[in-house]
């Protein structure tokens, strides 16, 4: 499998996630997002948005979309599974990812900050207050589905690591460069905490990543 990413990109961190909790080790293609390699004709014959990430399977398909990637993952290495046995649980799990990748990192995206800076002459205390508004708008939403949680669980579905806590490390990774206020969020803290003390959450960090820049 060759795996097209980027070391601060928060769908890619997804992705690492997930193939370190399943054990697969995809070869690595970095895109450069600052230099606009996501916009190159080679990358957009793989993905015609010029999104990261991209997954070109060992049979060639080319799959696009961190949530799709990671339930077909989920699918094809079903151990451990990331998902739930109970089908009302596995929907909280798909809600609670959802409200990161389709409510709140979107916001945060490259794309989007430059269309703030660039197209609308935002200034850089416009940029921040739209990002703590809908970054801490997320991270709010996440405290309180973990608060409604009718058992305490290590993690946020349960006392294995699954698709909602591959989306909230990355998301609370985002808070904190951004300098968005997260410590007041007792329940985002202790699962984050339990998720960073696992090797495939380490592994899978920004710094940890062959294409890293300080
Ligand atoms: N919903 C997509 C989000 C994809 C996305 O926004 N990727 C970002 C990096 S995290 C990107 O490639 N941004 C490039 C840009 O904004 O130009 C997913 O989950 O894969």
């Amino acid at each position: 499998m060759d795996f097209y990413g980027y070391f601060r990109s928060s769908s890619s961190y997804r992705c690492r996630i997930a193939f370190n909790l399943k054990g697969v080790e995809p070869r690595f293609e970095p895109v450069h997002l600052k230099n606009g390699a996501q916009h190159s004709a080679a990358f957009k014959a793989l993905n015609p948005q010029g999104l990261l990430p991209a997954l070109v399977t060992d049979e060639g398909d080319v799959l696009i979309q961190s949530l799709a990637i990671i339930e077909w993952l989920n699918e094809t290495i079903p151990t451990p599974p990331l998902l739930s046995q109970n089908a009302t649980t596995r929907a909280r799990e798909r809600g609670f990812a959802q409200v990161i990748a389709c409510e709140t990192h979107p916001l945060q995206n490259l794309r989007v900050l430059k269309y703030l800076s660039g197209d609308l002459g935002l200034d850089e205390a416009a940029k921040d207050a739209w990002l703590t508004r809908w970054l801490r708008d997320g991270l709010e939403a996440c405290e309180a589905l973990l608060a409604q949680r009718s058992a305490h669980s290590r993690f946020c579905y349960g006392d294995t690591p699954g698709l909602a806590d591959i989306c909230l490390v990355p998301q609370v990774f985002s808070a904190e460069r951004f300098g968005i206020a997260y410590k007041d969020l007792p329940h985002v803290c202790a699962v984050y905490t339990a998720c960073q003390a696992l090797s495939a959450f380490d592994k899978a960090a920004p710094k940890n990543q062959p294409d890293f820049e300080a």
